[in-house]
């Protein structure tokens, strides 16, 4: 990637091998090498835009699926992406949900540098919960909830994060894919006998029929639940088992860049999310950076699956925290 000075980057400085050292010892074209450091400018991530992109979906309503707001929240997402230069796919799916109600589901696919093989993918689902099964209200049970950290915090981070992609090449492809469909899980009060996989029905859809024939990325990453204030990260088992190597890298990254107080270096739960799928499916090695709390009862903050979800409880920290971290990996390959 190129180094240019300009006002709006941070440069970090990464030490090299000594073998690299020796090989660069002078300044040539734009590459700048101080002595045995060479610049790397990584975008700053700016919280406002992606806090002001969470209160964009809220505001359509719960995007829940056959729904008014789902649709308008959709073409408000592919016109986004769109808008920072992605070749977007809005990859239409009918799925059927745990009650046999088939669902017009839509993936939301942003690809940057299309015709490039080696590829990195970054992920959310977009939909919101149609049921509030954790509310203390037993009588708002079937009403849909805002999502405003459980669905819209992990797309306003990856808009953010396109925004700036879209500005400032990367030497590898990128697709960001909002997935649909993820929230639909049987709901703990249904009476229905149990049934496997009914949730992430838009990444199950994708993983058995990507939007591109022979579609692989060297990685995937999951952002799930990641505005809340004062949430806490930690290493997700299933990401550990698929991609071990990622989870340290993003945790050291992290930790690194101050926000240890966020990602915490230890293991959490094992989480059935977009991940799964998408690894199943298509092999692709996966992390989820989900927002895990040792000491909550849900596992997720006492908010979740509730009305609690609301702008409320997002801060733009904890958003600054997730994209700066992701920027700074993504940008450092
Ligand atoms: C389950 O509760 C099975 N998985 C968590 C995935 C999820 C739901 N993420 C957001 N909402
Ligand atoms: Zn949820």
């Amino acid at each position: 990637m190129g180094v240019k000075v300009s006002v709006n980057r941070i440069f970090v400085y990464l030490v090299l091998s000594s073998f690299i050292i020796s090989c660069n010892t002078k300044t040539t074209n734009n590459k700048a090498v101080l002595e045995n450091k060479i610049k790397v400018d990584i975008p700053i991530f700016n919280a406002d835009s992606a806090y002001r992109y969470i209160s964009e979906q809220v505001a359509f309503g719960p995007r829940v699926p056959n729904t008014e707001a789902h649709i308008k929240a959709s073409k408000y997402l592919s016109n986004k992406l769109k808008s920072f230069g992605a070749d977007v796919i809005v990859q239409e799916a009918k799925v059927i949900a745990f009650n046999d109600e088939v669902l017009n589901a839509k993936n939301i696919i942003g690809q940057f540098r299309p015709e490039r093989n080696d590829r990195i993918l970054l992920f959310a689902h977009w939909d919101s919960r149609p049921f509030a099964d954790n509310d203390k209200d037993k009588n708002r049970w079937n009403e849909p909830i805002d999502g405003a950290s459980d669905g819209a915090s992990g797309v306003g981070v990856l808009l953010e994060i396109a925004r700036q992609i879209g500005a400032s090449e990367l030497p590898f492809g990128v697709d960001v894919i909002f997935f649909d469909a993820e929230d639909y899980g049987m709901p703990e009060f249904s009476d229905l006998p149990y049934k496997s996989d009914t949730w992430c029905l838009g990444s199950q859809y994708w993983g058995k029929h990507p939007h591109k024939q022979d579609y692989y990325a060297r990685y995937g990453i999951l952002l799930d639940m990641v505005g809340v204030k004062g949430a806490t990260f930690y290493k997700e088992q299933f990401s550990m088992q698929m991609a071990s190597h990622l989870v340290d890298k993003i945790w050291q990254t992290a930790i690194k860049t101050g926000y240890g107080n966020y990602f915490v270096n230890d293991m959490g739960g094992a989480i059935t999310d977009d991940h799964i799928y998408v690894n199943k499916y298509m092999g692709i090695p996966c992390v989820d950076i989900i927002q895990y709390e040792a000491n909550s009862l849900t596992s997720f903050g006492a908010y979740w699956h509730t009305h609690n979800d609301t702008m409320d409880i997002i801060d733009k920290n904890t958003l600054k925290a997730v994209g700066q971290t992701l920027l700074e990996v993504l940008y450092r390959e």
